[in-house]
């Protein structure tokens, strides 16, 4: 007892020493949110070594590897962010965050006790041995910040590996394959590209006559880490996928007028890009976590193919597939209140698929996904992948070993297989969704436009409302309705009535100070209309501040 008495003092007095290199600015309060800490990089030196610190406890806690990811995603490049990921590859669980939130905002004099807090809520044994994964992006400030995690890290005894540059998923993917004994894969960046390029090698041998306008792409790489991975990932690749890259990183700034989360808000062509009619191109995010798909037609006019249309194609193939195959596997797709209204429709109604709607942030959509053989989930914004459950694997692997399965189903089996391997199960991932895409779109001799003309968009509006607390809105039903401010969802039933094949909902934001507010309806005249008339409820009974939101037109 009194040796391990020695052996913790032993421990903090080297969190003491080197926390003071790394201090607070004191009554600085950040919470952790959705996506992590998340602002501007000059603030968060004291976070990532607290960080690192409270990954070792999660660590010791869970007998496992922990990753930490430095990286603020599509934000601009003055930004930046940290984020922690769980033994196998998800996000850490909403207690965690709660003690993320709690480390980071205790004064530098009362660090040792929140840390001692945490350790003895946990009841977490300082003597076991912790390792933790670390991963950064290409912002200038991340090297120093993710340094500033190997230390926090270090002061408690860890062990760390730091992968320097990678993308967000592939760091997912490294803890995964760590905890999971190599079993998932190979824990390297190479080993990465081996598992998922040999598998879409292997789907796209199912491709007839795939013609080079079929294998090439253009890739807005938003001038950020998935551009650097995607040109390290091209000898992989055998030349069966052909891509332009723009936005590289060699001259442009990160996520500036460019990016997944630029061309889905701003409804254009990244800039630094150049585009023919009818060309099939796409964009990751700043951390290479999303991805869009677009085309201009001969007219110039722009067509967005984002998440529930990338949902849509996956679930379709799976679908055959399943048919094919003779496999009875449960499989659902889930969306949020952001998925288009036609979407769900198509899903449901001609696709006859299950569909189930989760609060917003990709933890949600993960969870409900895990409940089902396949599940498939993605966010409108182009956050998403597909989980199959171990059952679903096995039953697959099963068709593939029997002996008297016909070839048309052990065809359907294999091709379930190398999906399987395609994708990358953690967390959704811009590369691993790209190279499905391409595999889908090549197997079923499918253009862009063929893709985009499955379903008609309806046509919708975001806006923002400033109000004095965001907080006095509270959601339920998936964020669909609104329970509070007394009125409120009254006001928006009886405005939405007013307009055909229309739907509103508003929330608060989870990453900004504000209130977001979606609208559809049968035209962009209406779906503007009634976003501005559902903003001005907002503003007035949730306690707007500023000036009164103006028409759009
Ligand atoms: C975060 C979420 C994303 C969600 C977005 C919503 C993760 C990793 N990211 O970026 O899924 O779409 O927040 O932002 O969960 P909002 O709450 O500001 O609308
Ligand atoms: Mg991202």
């Amino acid at each position: 007892m009194k040796q391990v008495g020695i052996y913790m003092s032993a421990q903090f007095s080297e969190v003491i020493k080197y926390s003071s290199l790394h201090p607070k600015p004191p009554g600085l309060v950040l919470q952790y949110g959705t996506a992590g800490f998340r602002t501007n990089a000059k603030l968060l030196d004291h976070i990532m070594f607290r960080m690192g610190l409270l990954a070792t406890l999660r660590s010791k806690k869970t007998k496992a590897t922990i990753g930490v990811m430095v990286t603020a995603s599509h934000n601009p490049e003055e930004d930046n962010g940290v984020k922690l990921v769980d033994p196998m590859g998800e996000m850490v669980t909403p207690t965690w965050e709660g003690y993320a939130t709690q480390l980071a905002n205790a004064e530098n004099e009362d660090l040792l006790t929140a840390l001692k807090d945490i350790i003895a809520k946990e009841e977490i044994n300082m003597s076991r041995e912790a390792e933790v994964f670390v991963g950064r992006d290409t912002r200038g400030s991340s090297a120093t910040l993710s340094q500033a995690v190997l230390e926090g890290v270090s002061s408690l005894g860890g062990l760390s590996k730091d992968y320097g540059l990678v993308t967000t998923p592939q760091l997912h993917y490294m803890v995964c394959c760590q905890n999971t004994q190599g079993k998932y894969g190979d824990t390297t960046v190479d080993g990465y590209y081996n598992k998922l390029c040999q598998a879409f090698i292997k789907l796209i041998k199912n491709a007839s006559n795939c013609t080079d306008d079929q294998k090439h792409l253009s890739l807005d790489g938003a001038n950020g880490i998935g551009a650097l991975k995607v040109r390290e990932m091209e000898r992989h690749l055998a030349k069966e996928l052909q891509i332009s890259l723009f936005n590289d990183g060699s001259h442009g700034k990160l996520n500036y007028q460019c990016g997944a989360d630029f061309v889905k808000v701003q409804q254009k062509t990244p800039t630094g890009f150049e585009i023919k009619p009818g060309e099939r191109c796409c964009s990751f995010d700043g951390d290479a976590d999303r991805i869009v798909y677009y085309y201009c037609d001969a007219e110039g006019q722009f067509h967005l193919l984002d998440g529930d249309k990338i949902a849509t194609l996956i679930s379709t193939f799976l679908k055959e597939l399943l048919t094919q195959a003779g496999l009875d596997l449960n499989m659902a797709v889930v969306q949020t209140a952001y998925a288009n209204g036609s979407s769900t429709r198509y899903l449901e109604e001609t696709m006859k698929l299950t569909v189930k709607c989760t609060k917003t942030g990709v933890k949600h959509l993960h969870h409900v996904a895990q409940e089902f053989d396949i599940g498939v989930y993605f966010e409108a914004n182009g956050h998403g992948t597909v989980l199959f459950s171990k059952s679903a694997e096995d039953k697959i692997q099963q068709l593939i070993d029997n002996p008297n399965c016909d070839d048309e189903k052990k065809r359907a089996a294999l091709l379930l297989q190398n999906t399987i391997n395609v994708i990358n199960q953690t967390v959704g991932d811009a590369i691993s969704d790209m190279l499905l895409i391409e595999a889908i779109l090549a197997i079923k001799g499918m253009t862009v436009q063929q893709w985009d003309a499955i379903y008609t968009d309806l046509p919708n509006r975001q806006l923002k409302v400033k109000v004095a607390d965001r907080r006095v809105i509270n959601t339920t039903d998936a964020e669909r309705r609104a329970v509070s401010p007394a009125g409120l969802q009254d006001a928006i039933d009886a405005t939405v009535k007013k307009y055909n094949l229309a739907r509103s909902f508003v929330r608060p934001s989870g990453t900004e100070d504000v209130v977001r507010v979606y609208a559809e309806a049968d035209t962009q005249e209406s779906a503007d209309a009634l976003a501005h008339e559902v903003s001005l409820v907002v503003y007035r009974l949730a306690g707007g501040v500023g000036d009164e939101p103006k028409p759009l037109h």
